[in-house]
């Protein structure tokens, strides 16, 4: 009775463990500066995203989610969604259009900090 117990406690413990573990990946996402960066981040301020971090230099997202939470295309999506090209889903044009001039990374793809 005492193993059994035990089995259950381990078991349950195993499942808690599987819906906490997070995942991390690095996607390429178009923009140019710091606004970017953070619209960029606040598009993923969402259930299941643990950490989402914009390189403006090296355009690399690294992202930290709980894939039983939140889908990869789902974070594509919502990245879209804010004006930012990702390298597998394109921004529409009525929201890239938006973004303020310094912002537009498909005509003029200029990095800068401010
Ligand atoms: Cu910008």
């Amino acid at each position: 009775m005492k193993n059994l117990m035990l089995l259950v406690v381990i078991l349950l413990g195993l499942q808690v463990n599987a819906q906490n573990k997070t995942e991390k990946t690095t996607l390429k996402v178009f923009g140019n500066c710091s606004q970017c960066k953070a619209r960029i981040e606040n598009a993923l301020d969402q259930k299941g995203i643990k950490m989402a971090e914009w390189n403006i230099k090296s355009k690399e997202l690294v992202v930290v989610y709980n894939p039983t939470k939140i889908s990869l295309e789902k974070i594509h999506e919502l990245i879209a969604k804010s004006g930012h090209d990702t390298e597998k889903a394109t921004a529409p044009d009525s929201v890239y259009s938006e973004l303020p001039g310094c912002c537009l990374y498909r005509e003029n793809p200029h990095t800068h900090e401010d």
